[in-house]
């Protein structure tokens, strides 16, 4: 029987054979909201849960797939006495995310899904029934690539699900709405607003992920406690200079944008380095409409600044919006900001943490504290209820949000141990 490392390689390819065309053509994986690729996704997670045997598997109007694994008392109990039963029998949620970004990894996100669902599989070969619900949360978008609206799924989970959202439109034009009425989702938001979840009913929330970094690839080390996630801000910035003839315009009279994009781009490199933790990246810049021979009038550009702590990051993104302003005004160009995502920093439930630590220690592994640099589902969730989470070794030192991203059989089935452990503990040490 194969383990359930060699299990979460081989449904890693089944979820990895769906990526959006062009990106398809040249064997790269891209996976954003409702896009065909998702929703064929979608699908092969829904038949993966099945055939686990979870008890029941839906879909949400956000695109979810939530997977359910009854306890013993809701799931042998049966007409009216399950309202009793279910009444008192608390829930642990589990998931991350299914979409992908732009040339994307096979284990970012999908990992978090394929582990408890191994677990799952794993309880009902041994026909045991756990003395909570287990609900695991495949989130359709974390990523915030087609539209600017990161962590909409888990969101949604949380209360948190902006309804300006809805009419945001992506590259071609089409509002987030209709995305989720071709996708046969309701695109309402009476529905959405009805996810929001009961904290009370809720033991927490627990993740499982690849690291997406070097340190426990550096250190030797197969899994991880996260002891808190990062905050972050994203904003999309517009500078507008003054388009003019590239061979006829002096240096000296130029208003050109994408210069003054480059220089506020190389001192938010600058600005972050003189933190330690804090980090700021520009994904994307394009001149719409650019010509070779004519000086950018426009520049749009993306800007990622993250910091270990609120203070830390709010302190780094006021200075490099205002240093980004002093460089537009001396270059005689205009700088604007949009920001798209603000998420606070979010430390680990310790007890759940505790949790963590017992588990990676019943499966032989020494207990890794280390803090994520990576933006997780978990940080939404952290809003509402208890979370933590079990970072797994990245190969390739860690690298990830690339198509080097890689895990081994042998972590991905020590991850599923100390799952599988973690299900225990919560079991034999139920939360006080
Ligand atoms: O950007 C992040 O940290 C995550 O991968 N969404
Ligand atoms: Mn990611
Ligand atoms: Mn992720």
């Amino acid at each position: 029987m194969s383990s359930n490392g060699q299990k979460i390689m081989e449904w890693s390819e089944r979820l990895a054979q769906y990526s959006e065309p062009h990106w398809a053509e040249k064997n790269q994986l891209t996976c954003t909201y409702l896009t065909p690729a998702h929703l064929q996704t979608a699908r092969e997670i829904k038949s993966l849960m099945n055939e686990a045997g979870f008890d029941e598997v839906s879909t949400d109007a956000v695109g979810n797939i939530v997977g359910v694994y009854r306890a013993a008392s809701s799931s042998s109990s049966s007409g009216s006495s399950i309202a009793d039963a279910t009444a008192t029998v608390k829930t642990l949620m589990t998931g991350s995310h299914y979409d992908t970004v732009r040339n994307g990894g096979k284990y970012d996100g999908r990992l978090g899904i394929l582990i408890p669902i191994a677990c799952v599989a794993e309880l009902v070969r041994q026909q045991r029934r756990l003395s909570y619900d287990f609900e695991v949360v495949c989130f359709s978008e974390e990523e915030g690539q087609r539209f600017r609206a990161t962590f909409l799924a888990s969101g949604a989970l949380t209360g948190d699900f902006d309804p300006s959202w809805l009419d945001q439109q992506d590259a071609e034009g089409v509002t987030m709405r209709s995305a989720m009425q071709a996708a046969g989702l309701p695109g309402d938001l009476t529905e959405i607003i009805k996810l929001k979840r009961d904290p009370e009913k809720y033991i927490g929330f627990v993740e499982a992920h690849i690291e997406q970094g070097p340190v426990l690839f550096e250190g030797g080390i197969a899994l991880g406690v996260v002891t808190s996630i990062n905050a972050g801000v994203r904003a999309i910035c517009k500078v507008t200079g003054t388009a003019a003839h590239a061979g006829t315009t002096p240096m000296t009279m130029r208003e050109d944008a994408l210069l003054a994009a480059a220089e506020i781009s190389l001192m938010a490199e600058k600005r972050a380095l003189q933190d330690e933790g804090s980090v700021a990246t520009v994904g994307q810049m394009q001149v719409p409409g650019g010509s070779i021979n004519v000086i950018p009038g426009e520049c749009l550009f993306s800007l990622d600044m993250r910091a270990p702590f609120d203070g830390q990051r709010d302190a780094l993104v006021a200075d490099i919006l205002a240093q980004a302003q002093s460089i537009a005004s001396r270059r005689g160009v205009k700088f604007e900001c949009t920001e798209t995502m603000r998420a606070s920093a979010a430390p680990s439930n310790l007890k759940l943490q505790e949790r963590w630590e017992r588990a990676v220690k019943s499966v032989g592994q020494p207990v890794f504290k280390l803090n994520s640099g990576a933006g997780h589902d978990a940080m939404k969730l952290h809003t509402i209820m208890p979370q933590a989470m079990l970072f797994v070794r990245g190969g390739n030192r860690g690298i990830s949000h690339n198509p080097m991203e890689i895990i081994s059989q042998e972590d991905a089935t020590l991850a599923t141990q100390a799952f599988m452990a973690l299900l225990d503990d919560i079991e034999t040490h139920p939360f006080s």
